[in-house]
C-alpha cells in the first residue's frame, strides 16, 4: 500500500470545447473545430456535457466524491468572439459563476488559457503560425489576469507539442495538413514563445497566483538495442519532449535538441527559422514558471523508419488499427506483453516514473509538478445505472502507484487530475471514448457515478492507494 502526500491535490479534468456544449449559446463566437466537425460528419462538439449548463451538479459532484480540484479553460471564442476587439460579457459573466460556484464547493481551480480552441478568426489567418496571433493572445491573456483575479492557478497552453503534430503531421485536428515538418516546428516554437510572454506578463505585472504550462509528455524506449533504434528513440523524444522543456526551463534549445530538428529537417525537406530576439523573452521566463503540468498517458517504443511517411490514428477504438512511421524519426512499435487500450495507447506506468526522475534531473529549476491528465479512454457499459469500471481503476492505482514512487525518490509533484472528471466530447473519437470518474448520458445529461468515482473518493480521503 501507497501513500501519497497529506496535501495532494486529487483532482479532475475538462477542457472548455469537450464538455461546455453551448458552442453557440450567449454570443459565443466560432471556432474552427465546428465547421471541421460539421463537414467531417461523424460528431459535433454539441452537447457535449453541456457543462455550461450542468457546471453547478458537476461541482456538488466534486464535492461528494473527494474531488478537490478541477482543471478547467477558459474558452478564448466565448470572451473575444472574433479573438479580439469587442468583448462579450455573457462569457465572461459565465466564468465568474463557474469559478464563484468552485470556491463556495472548496475546489481549487486550474484555469488553461488555450485548449485546442483558438478564434476561427484567427485560425484563419494561419493559428499560431502566423506571429499576429501570438499578440492576441497575449492581450486575451492580459484581460483574463485583469479580470479573473479569483483565480489562483493559471495555464498558459495544454499541449503545444499534440497541437503542432495534430494540425501538421496527422491531420487529424484542422486544418487537417498531413506530414508537414515546418508548420510543426514553426508552431511548437511560437506557441512555447507566446507561452514565455505570457509567463512575463504576468511576473512582470505581479499578478497574484501562479503560472505554468501544460504539456503532454510520453517517454520514448528505443525497441530494441540496435544503436539505431537508440538513435529513433532520441528523435523521436528531441521533438516531443525535450524541445517543451528546453523552452521552457532552459530558455533555449540545446545542443542536442538541435542535432535532432537538423536531422529530421533533412530527411522531411523541412525547415526552421527562431528569431534571435525571441529567446531574450524565452530566458527571462525560464526561472517563472510556478508549475509543470504534465499530462501524461502512455509511452512509445521506438525503432529506425527510413520509409514514406504513414501514419493512421485509431480514432475509432478498434484495436490494431493506428500505426505511427514518420520518416527519418522512427516508427512506434507494439511491444510484445505490454497491454495497450482499445485505441492503442500502451499502458507502460514506468514511463511516468522514469519522466519524472528525468525531469528532476535534468531541469532542476522545475520548482512542482502537476499531473494534469491521466487516465483511460474506455468502453463503459451502462447496466441499469451501474457502471463497474475496473480496467481504469486499475490503470489510475499503477499510474498514480508510479507516481508516488517518483515521490518517494525526491520528485515534488503537488497533484493529479484524472482526464476527465465526467464523459466529455473527444476530439478525434466523439463520444464512445469515455474517460469520466462520472458517467454521462448524453442525452439526457444525466451523471452517474462510475465504480471508480467511490475509488476515487476513498483514495482522497485515506491517500492512500489500495
Ligand atoms: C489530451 C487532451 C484532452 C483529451 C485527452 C484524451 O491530449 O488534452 O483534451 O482529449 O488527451 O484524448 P482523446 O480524447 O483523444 O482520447
Amino acid at each position: 500500500m501507497k501513500k501519497l502526500p497529506e496535501d495532494f491535490l486529487f483532482g479532475g479534468a475538462t477542457a472548455a470545447y469537450q464538455a461546455e456544449g453551448a458552442t453557440h449559446e450567449d454570443g459565443k463566437g466560432e471556432v474552427a473545430w465546428d465547421e471541421y466537425l460539421e463537414k467531417q460528419g461523424r460528431f459535433l462538439a454539441d452537447p457535449a456535457s453541456d457543462f455550461y449548463h450542468q457546471y453547478p451538479k458537476d461541482l456538488e459532484l466534486c464535492q461528494m466524491f473527494g474531488v478537490n480540484g478541477i482543471r478547467l479553460s477558459i474558452a478564448w471564442s466565448r470572451i473575444f468572439p472574433k479573438g479580439k476587439g469587442e468583448v462579450n460579457p455573457k462569457g465572461v459573466e459565465f466564468y465568474h459563476n463557474v469559478l464563484a460556484e468552485a470556491k463556495k464547493r472548496g475546489i481549487k481551480v486550474f484555469v488553461t488559457l488555450h485548449h485546442f480552441d483558438t478564434p476561427k478568426a484567427l485560425f484563419d489567418q494561419g493559428d499560431f503560425l502566423n506571429r499576429d496571433t501570438i499578440d492576441a493572445f497575449v492581450d486575451y491573456a492580459k484581460f483574463c489576469f485583469d479580470e479573473f483575479k479569483e483565480v489562483e492557478y493559471w495555464t498558459t497552453f495544454n499541449e503545444i507539442y499534440p497541437i503542432a503534430t495534430n494540425q501538421y503531421l496527422l491531420g487529424i485536428f484542422p486544418p487537417g495538413i498531413k506530414y508537414d515538418l515546418t508548420k510543426v516546428i514553426a508552431c511548437l516554437h511560437n506557441m512555447m514563445y507566446a507561452h514565455a510572454r505570457v509567463v512575463n506578463l504576468f511576473k512582470d505585472n505581479g499578478y497574484p497566483g501562479q503560472i505554468g504550462v501544460v504539456h503532454s509528455l510520453e517517454t520514448k524506449y528505443p525497441a530494441s538495442d540496435a544503436p539505431e533504434d537508440i538513435h529513433a528513440a532520441f528523435l523521436d523524444d528531441a521533438l516531443s519532449v525535450r524541445f517543451l522543456l528546453d523552452a521552457t526551463y532552459k530558455g533555449e534549445y540545446s545542443s542536442q535538441t538541435l542535432q535532432a530538428l537538423d536531422e529530421i529537417c533533412q530527411a522531411n525537406n523541412a525547415h526552421y527559422e527562431f528569431p534571435e530576439e525571441d529567446f531574450v523573452e524565452m530566458r527571462k521566463a525560464k526561472d517563472r514558471n510556478d508549475y509543470l503540468g504534465i499530462n501524461h498517458y502512455q509511452s512509445h517504443f521506438v525503432k529506425v523508419y527510413n520509409g514514406e511517411n504513414a501514419i493512421h490514428h485509431n480514432g475509432t477504438g478498434d484495436k490494431g488499427t493506428g500505426s505511427y512511421k514518420v520518416k527519418g524519426i522512427g516508427e512506434r512499435i507494439y511491444k510484445e506483453g505490454l497491454e495497450r487500450t482499445d485505441w492503442d495507447w500502451l499502458i507502460y506506468p514506468q514511463g511516468l516514473y522514469d519522466l519524472m526522475m528525468r525531469i528532476k534531473e535534468d531541469y532542476p529549476n522545475y520548482k512542482a509538478i502537476y499531473i494534469t491528465e491521466n487516465g483511460m479512454g474506455y468502453k463503459d457499459e451502462f447496466k441499469d445505472g451501474v457502471i463497474m469500471d475496473e480496467p481504469r481503476i486499475d490503470y489510475i492505482r499503477k499510474y498514480l502507484s508510479a507516481l508516488a514512487d517518483a515521490i518517494e525518490d525526491g520528485v515534488n509533484v503537488k497533484g493529479y487530475f484524472l482526464w476527465s472528471l465526467m464523459d466529455v466530447f473527444s476530439w478525434s473519437n466523439g463520444y464512445n471514448k469515455r474517460y469520466g470518474l462520472f458517467f454521462v448520458d448524453f442525452e439526457t445529461q444525466k451523471r452517474y457515478p462510475k465504480a471508480s468515482a467511490y475509488w476515487y473518493k476513498q483514495l482522497s480521503e485515506t491517500k492512500t492507494i489500495v
